[in-house]
Order: C-alpha cells, then sequence, then structure tokens
C-alpha cells in the first residue's frame, strides 16, 4: 500500500498545504495491473455480508422506553445522548451465548455471499476484540470475556470466505479523544433539556459528557485507533478488507499512519473513508443504501452496501424488511452496472441472527445456486439498462455471454431483447437449460418464452453469442 512523508500538522492544529499535501493524493506507488490483480477476487465475489454488532444491540433502538427517533439503531447512544458510564455498565449485560460463528458463515455462504465485513469497532467504540489498548472491548467489559472475532475468522478460513474488519477509525463515543458526528437531541427523544444538551454539544464539537474530551485527538489515535487497528491486521490470518468509516474531523497524520499500518496485510482491499477521498481514494467506492446509475461510476470499484430493513444494528420494532425479490433484483441490478453487493445482517443481542434475514438469505441462496452463473465473474452489461430487466456479460475465448435477467415477464411470453448484431451461438434458460429460440424480426430480436414466469424472481436466459458486443 502507500508509503510518503507525513503531511504536516502545525502546532495551531492546521494542516501544512504544501508541497506534502500533494503528495498524500498518491494513494500508493503500486501499478495499476497490481491493483487490478490484487482486486480480482473482490470483482468476481460481488455479493458479500455486512454485520453490525456491539453493545447496541441490547438497546435495539429503545432507551429507557424512548424510542430512537432517527436514524440506524446502532447510533443511539449518539442520538439518544446516553452517558458514557451508563452505555459501559449496559456491556455487563452483552453475553452472546447463541453466538456461533459456524451458523453465521454457513448461512452467509449457503446465501452466494462470498466475503464477510464484521464491525470490529463501531462508532460506540467497542472492540468485538481482545484488544490492549482499551479496556472497553468484548473481554474486558462484558461477562461473556471471549474474542468475537477469532471464532469468525476460523469459521470464514474453513468455509473459504474472505473476512474484512470494519474500523471506526475517527468517531468513537466511549474512548476519549475520538471524534462525534454531532446529531441534535430530538434525534434521540424529546428530552426536556434538549436546547441545553444541543448548545453543550455545539461548543463541544458534537461531545455530549466530559468524559469524552479528557485527551485530545491525536492521543486517541495513537494510543486506541492505531494500536487496535495493528491488533486486527495481525491477529486474525489474512485480512480481506479494511472498511473505514465515517472519516469526521480526521487529519492527514492520521490517516497516514492508519494506511501505512495497511502494509501488515499487503493484499487488503480498502475503501474511500478513510478521510478526505481526494487524499485518500482507497480502492473502492462505497455508495450507501442507494444503486448508482451505470454511467456514474463505470470503470471504477465499487460496492453498495445497504440494509435489509432500515437500520443497520439489531432494532426490535423496525420491521420494514425488503422482499427476498427486491433484494435479489438489486444484487442483479449492482451486478449487472459492474458493482458489488454488501447486505447487511444486524445480529441480536444473544448472537443469532433475526428470523426475518434467515429467510432472506435462504431465498436468496436458493435463487442463486441456480442462478450464480449470471451473477459471479461477470462484468457489466455491455447494452444499458432496459425496463424489464438487466443484463451481465461474460467474455470468454472471443465470444460472449449475455445473462439477460427478467424481472417483469413478457405478455404471452414474447421478449423484445435488446439490440445486438452479433451471430446466436445458442439460448437457453440458465435454471432449467430449456432452449430459448430467438427470432429477428425487422429490427428486432424477439425471444419466445414460456408463458408463465418460471422464477418469480427473476429468470435468466442464457444467449452465448459470436464475437464482442460493440
Ligand atoms: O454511521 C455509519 C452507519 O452506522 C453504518 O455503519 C454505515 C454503513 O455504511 N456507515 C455510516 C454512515 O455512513
Amino acid at each position: 500500500m502507500s508509503g510518503g512523508m507525513f503531511a504536516q500538522v502545525n502546532t495551531d492544529g492546521t494542516i501544512d498545504t504544501g508541497d506534502k499535501f500533494a503528495d498524500a493524493k498518491l494513494k500508493s506507488d503500486e501499478s495499476p495491473d497490481i491493483i487490478d490483480k490484487r482486486l480480482e477476487w473482490w470483482h468476481d465475489a460481488k455479493f458479500g455480508m455486512f454485520i453490525h454488532w456491539g453493545v447496541y444491540a441490547l438497546y435495539g433502538g429503545n432507551y429507557n422506553g424512548h424510542e430512537q427517533a432517527r436514524g440506524g439503531a446502532e447510533w443511539i447512544m449518539n442520538r439518544c445522548k446516553i452517558p458514557v458510564t451508563e452505555y459501559q455498565e449496559m456491556a455487563k449485560q452483552f453475553n452472546p451465548v447463541n453466538y456461533h460463528p459456524d451458523a453465521w458463515v454457513k448461512m452467509a455462504k449457503d446465501a452466494g455471499m462470498k466475503y464477510i465485513v464484521i464491525t470490529a469497532k463501531h462508532h460506540d467504540g467497542f472492540a468485538l476484540f481482545e484488544s490492549k489498548a482499551s479496556k472497553w472491548n468484548v473481554v474486558d467489559a462484558t461477562p461473556y470475556g471471549k474474542d468475537l472475532l477469532k471464532p469468525l475468522a476460523e469459521a470464514c478460513k474453513k468455509e473459504g470466505i474472505k473476512l474484512g474488519f470494519y474500523y471506526s477509525q475517527a468517531q468513537d463515543w466511549n474512548n476519549p479523544g475520538g471524534t462525534v458526528a454531532r446529531r441534535l437531541m430530538r434525534e434521540g427523544y424529546p428530552n426536556p433539556d434538549s436546547t441545553k444538551i444541543d448548545n453543550y454539544t455545539e461548543v463541544h464539537q458534537g461531545h455530549w459528557d466530559s468524559a469524552q474530551e479528557t485527551v485530545p485527538f491525536y492521543k486517541y489515535i495513537d494510543e486506541v485507533a492505531l494500536p487496535q487497528v495493528r491488533e486486527i491486521l495481525l491477529n486474525y490470518g489474512e485480512i480481506s478488507v479494511l472498511w473505514w468509516d465515517t472519516p469526521d474531523f480526521m487529519t492527514i497524520e492520521a490517516a497516514w499512519k492508519l494506511q501505512e499500518l495497511l502494509k501488515l496485510q499487503p493484499n487488503i482491499i480498502t475503501n474511500n473513508r478513510l478521510m478526505r477521498e481526494d487524499f485518500f481514494p482507497g480502492d473502492t467506492k462505497t455508495p450507501e443504501q442507494k444503486i448508482p446509475d451505470q454511467k456514474e461510476l463505470e470503470g471504477k470499484n465499487w460496492e453498495t452496501c445497504m440494509t435489509m430493513n432500515d437500520t443497520w444494528g439489531f432494532r426490535y420494532s423496525d420491521n420494514n424488511w425488503k422482499s427476498a425479490e427486491t433484494l435479489i433484483r438489486n444484487l442483479i441490478d449492482i451486478t449487472s452496472k459492474g458493482g458489488n453487493y454488501l447486505l447487511n445482517i444486524g445480529p441480536k443481542p444473544d448472537g443469532t441472527f433475526p428470523e426475518e434475514s434467515i429467510q432472506r438469505l435462504s431465498e436468496i441462496g436458493d435463487w442463486i445456486k441456480v442462478n450464480g452463473e449470471a451473477i459471479y465473474g461477470t462484468k457489466a452489461s455491455p447494452l444499458g439498462l432496459f425496463s424489464w430487466g438487466r443484463c451481465t456479460q461474460k467474455v470468454r475465448n472471443g465470444n460472449t455471454i449475455l445473462y439477460f435477467s427478467v424481472f417483469e415477464w413478457p405478455a404471452k411470453g414474447k421478449l423484445t431483447l435488446p439490440k445486438f448484431s452479433n451471430k446466436i451461438l445458442k439460448s437457453t434458460l440458465l435454471a432449467s437449460g430449456g432452449k430459448v429460440k430467438i427470432t429477428s424480426i425487422g429490427e428486432n430480436l424477439i425471444a419466445e418464452l414460456p408463458a408463465i414466469a418460471p422464477d418469480k424472481n427473476a429468470t435468466v436466459i442464457k444467449v452465448e453469442i459470436e464475437g464482442i458486443v460493440k
């Protein structure tokens, strides 16, 4: 990964914007070929599981009878302004005795996911791993007392699933010196002291508890973030992804130091959220809760992360689950535009997945077992988008395979394909292998399909053609 000098942070906290600033833009001395090689598995994988888990799962979006008014349940400490000691007291109830990482990994694998990215530390600063840098970790602060990442890493290795860690590098609401993205009290609940609290957070860069500000940011970086990132990079075997998040108030110096640590895992892939993206672009772009237009991120490595309901961390009251059909079509849509899909699970405090997530994973798995060929190792559609579905492609020995995923089944089974002039070598339904007749009528290519859609989620037509689509 990248090398270079640290940019100068002046004594007054400002940054030297001289030449070194320009140096910072040079992410790495790696050649594009080496970068592409490193990302090869990730491009082929297409589908991963995001896991948001921590002490916040115990609240499940409710603080003392107050339903958190806005945002994901993993933000409850900030939005409801829970005092540091009180939040840390809650960890004494964190005892996920039903945590079975083998089962988690198996569920991910059966759903067709090829990698897992878990919150080693989210914004509440709670480490899911044993840490010498801060006692605010699962081993020291909970009755469970065991590292949660070790057995997950072992299960992933056993099952051939790549493992990545999410690490909230700047925001940390419990380890002193961490930054806070300021949120107004009304985003938590109507606290009678809201005005006073908001006035306080305004002049304290978002902090609501004096315990959060006993040391400066650089000390938090040097004494917590850097040693912890070393720990997660050194103690769990091969780590495939480092997923940074919310770079609020990050300094160039802190970002450089963190990025330097990535050399401990030479093949690691990182995202664009370490600091300002123009200085530290990372390897991947990370649209959140949205699927970009095909043109928006063309030629870039990108991964859309999304929730199955409306929250990242487990929330009791969130029943706004997307259907399996939507999730499957999202995966196809993203793949047809050249991206990856990182789909989130928010485990319950006892270590189990919500039943609704399990059901959806299983339905996605059923679809992908039959149609995975249209997803893994494919490239973006060469024919753009169309109203009834999406297309992915593979080029093999100079010829192309087009995979048309049909969402809206055509009347009488007659589907007009987008135009291409290549000779058609073979066309079948991917799931059954049944032949599909394609005829050229005037300007149009018409595929003759069964009258009723064989798969309500998406039926894939595999069309093998000569050469490459221009
Ligand atoms: O604030 C977080 C949020 O809790 C969640 O972790 C998502 C996942 O991408 N990222 C942040 C917001 O961008």
